[in-house]
């Protein structure tokens, strides 16, 4: 049987390899939505440059941008799924990862459509410095976001997948998880952002970071200053608040936004498929 296009298959087995005993939390989920995040989140729409199509972070210029540490973890991850459906796209196959993570974490289904190119068009290769530098505050989160086309809506739903995962001192600089349960998808991070004190911590590294100032609680709890930011802007905060107390609202919500992250720089025509996944002028096929 021809295997090919069989989005079906690529999805059980992506939900297959989850499961980490050795690594982590226990989940690969965490930071393979990272690795969809990352891949997307380069997009600027003024230069249509950057984005999942190219699947850029192979290489050098993409792969060795700092903002980018760790996510090597992610890619190995995915080797024995793209060896066992060699005709999926690297494109394809991370953004696909990141939306099947979600779901089998506990969170919303998402849309999502193939089509993506690994074909790496040098004109769109994107610059580093596109991806947000957590110690900083609201001006930055507008800058990178709005280049993207998100609104400050969208820039707190697709906040909210800080209730997944944690931070590594040996990628990012900064240390620790935002939430008790970081392989569960949940608006637990909105929540915590309102209901806990949060306090500012130098860690060893010399790295900012705020930490809960709950000293009963057994585990340290964490936020990069961007997201204590979400808290003290006035736009940003209604949405924080809605989204703490309608779970379900913020999965709709986060649903939609993740959907159109994944989908940035990708052209398709009235059928949805994917017409700009050719280039005549240079560029090459991995
Ligand atoms: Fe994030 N993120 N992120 N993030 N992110 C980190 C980890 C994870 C920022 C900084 C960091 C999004 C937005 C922002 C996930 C998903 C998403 C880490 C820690 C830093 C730092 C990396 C490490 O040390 O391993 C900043 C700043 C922003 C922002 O300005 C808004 C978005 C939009 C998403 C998304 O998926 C929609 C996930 C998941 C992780 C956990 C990764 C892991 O390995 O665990």
């Amino acid at each position: 049987m021809n295997e090919k296009g069989n989005f079906a298959a690529v999805r059980k087995d992506i939900a297959k390899l989850l499961h980490q005993p050795e690594y982590d939390d226990g989940s690969a989920g965490p930071v393979l939505v990272r690795l969809a995040w990352h891949s997307s989140g380069t997009y600027d729409a003024a230069t249509d440059t950057g984005g999942s199509n190219g699947a850029g972070m192979r290489y050098e210029h993409e792969g060795g941008d700092p903002a980018n540490a760790g996510l090597q973890h992610a890619r190995v991850f995915l080797e024995p799924v793209k060896a066992a459906h060699p005709w999926i796209t690297y494109a394809d196959l991370w953004t696909l990862a990141g939306v099947v993570a979600i779901k089998e974490m506990g969170g919303p289904s998402i849309p999502w459509q193939g089509g993506r190119t690994d074909f790496v068009d040098d004109s769109k290769l994107p610059p580093h410095g596109r991806l947000p530098d957590g110690a900083k505050g609201s001006d930055h989160l507008r800058w990178i976001f709005y280049r993207m086309g998100f609104n400050d809506q969208e820039i707190v739903a697709l906040s909210g997948a800080h209730s997944l995962g944690r931070c590594h001192s040996d990628r990012s600089g900064f240390e620790g998880a935002w939430v008790n349960n970081p392989t569960r998808f949940s608006n637990q991070y909105f929540r915590l952002l309102l209901s806990l004190q949060w306090k500012k911590k130098t860690l060893k590294n010399g790295v900012e970071q705020f930490v809960n100032y709950d000293e009963d609680s057994e585990t340290e709890l964490m936020m990069l200053p961007t997201d204590i930011a979400l808290t003290q802007d006035r736009e940003f905060k209604p949405w924080v608040e809605l989204y703490a107390r309608d779970k379900d609202r913020f999965f709709d919500d986060f649903s939609k936004v993740f959907a159109k992250l994944v989908e940035l720089g990708i052209q398709r025509d009235e059928n949805g498929v994917a017409t700009n996944t050719d280039n005549e002028n240079g560029g090459y096929h991995a």
